[in-house]
């Protein structure tokens, strides 16, 4: 077992680091204040080529790993989790595509928004205002029309859904089919797609989402991703990536309560020394720097999976529920362990409490994460020998 990263993901990861540094955390107090789309900033993670990692060569991307991919999004999660998921929404915008769409298609639609001057954007349009968890109960139809789609319907909570040019939209054809029965749109932008209600959050304001409106927007027969029908599994493989990709932003926060937390206890000094001294400080350091170690090896190991072709459900869950209530316990703990100071808006460990608690909200509540996990551990548990060989059956009551 090798736990180094190759040369190229070192690399990257020292210049994910390094940005994060130069443009990232001295300014994301700032720029929070602002509420809007961290523009500058982001112009600039595409020109480092922090972006669109996972794109194939054949489209124009570099084809890199998703393990790529989270280490970028651990590096820009540390500085700021909001510019971090304006960074990454591409991953998710453009995943279902780099997964059910023919390279003709990427070529198409997603080539001339990777390749250009300036950054291009695409959003993923999964969420309704009444189909959040419950995906396949979506009210957005699509009705074929000759070699046309039509399509209506109202999406909502749209990360950079003013910002994108390209709209990855999940849609019913069959409604009566359920979840067998909706579809993956590429969209591009028309006066007919329409920016909402943009949300207004308690946390990650670097980061910006809103509602996109279709209402008759027309594409050629040849915007469908995959076949009729196969958008609910487009959808469901396309979060088992991209989960990965919240856990990093969240593992990075993690640590940064940690870096935090450490650095004033060894500078702030009562009953005449640094608080870190004292054991009840330095325990929940330890607690704190072991869930976010913990929290990094499960999403390197989820995205290690998925580059590797295994399977990754259970395993991008498990990354994405610890790393993310890793995160939320370590910013509560660093804003403990700061005390007044930690209450600050001037401090950082505030922002970090509040842009944490997304991380267990997006992509899928902490619950559902659960709720897949647990699904396929009682899928396994079928086949399983433990080398315990009295049976099961019949002992539905007490074992006595
Ligand atoms: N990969 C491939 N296929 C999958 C899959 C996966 N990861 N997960 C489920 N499927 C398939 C199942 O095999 C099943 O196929 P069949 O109909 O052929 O038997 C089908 O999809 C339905 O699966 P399931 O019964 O598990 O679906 P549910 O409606 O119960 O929903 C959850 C499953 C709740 C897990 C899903 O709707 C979900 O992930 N919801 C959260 C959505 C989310 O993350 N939203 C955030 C949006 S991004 S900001």
């Amino acid at each position: 077992m090798d736990f180094a990263l190759s040369e190229q993901e070192q690399k990257l990861w020292e210049k994910a680091v390094e940005f994060t540094r130069e443009h990232i955390t001295p300014r994301a107090i700032e720029l929070e204040k602002r509420n809007e789309f961290p523009k500058e900033v982001v112009q600039k993670a595409y020109e480092a080529g922090l972006m669109n990692l996972h794109i194939p060569p054949e489209a124009g991307g570099p084809g890199m790993s998703l393990l790529s991919e989270t280490l970028v999004s651990e590096a820009t999660g540390y500085g700021c989790a909001g510019i971090a998921t304006s960074i990454m929404c591409n991953n998710l915008a453009f995943a279902p595509l780099v997964i059910g769409a023919t390279i003709e298609q990427l070529k198409t639609y997603v080539e001339p928004l990777i390749t250009g001057k300036e950054p291009k954007f695409g959003a993923f349009c999964l969420t309704e205002r009444k189909a959040g968890s419950d995906v396949a109960g979506m009210a957005t139809r699509a009705v074929r029309d000759g070699d046309e789609y039509i399509i209506n319907g109202v999406k909502c909570f749209i990360t950079n859904g003013p910002q994108a040019s390209l709209f990855t939209v999940f849609a019913s054809t069959q409604p009566e089919l359920k979840h067998k029965g909706l579809s993956c749109f590429m969209v591009p932008k028309s006066k007919n797609v329409k920016i909402g209600h943009i949300e207004n959050k308690m946390g990650q304001n670097n980061s910006v989402q809103s509602e996109v409106i279709f209402e008759d927007v027309r594409v050629p027969k040849e915007c469908l991703v995959g076949k009729e029908g196969e958008g609910f599994k487009i959808a469901m493989m396309t979060l088992d990536k991209t989960r990965a990709g919240i856990a990093a932003i969240a593992t990075g926060v993690a640590q940064r309560a940690v870096d935090e937390a450490a650095k004033f206890a060894n500078i702030r000094h009562q009953f005449g020394q640094p608080i870190g001294n004292f054991q009840g400080i330095g325990f929940m350091l330890a607690d704190m720097a072991a869930r976010a170690s913990a929290a990094r090896l499960l999403t390197r190991y989820a995205a290690w999976r998925a580059d590797h072709g295994m399977p990754v459900s259970k395993d991008s869950a498990f990354a994405k529920f610890f790393a993310s209530d890793a995160a939320m316990q370590n910013a509560v703990d660093a804003v403990q362990i700061m005390g007044g100071y930690g209450y600050l808006t001037e401090y950082p460990v505030e922002k970090l409490m509040r842009d944490a608690k997304l991380t267990q909200i997006y992509e899928g509540t902490n619950q559902i994460q659960r709720l897949v996990a647990s699904k396929s551990i009682l899928r396994e548990s079928v086949n399983l020998n433990t080398g315990f060989h009295v049976k099961y059956e019949g002992r539905d009551g007490p074992m006595i």
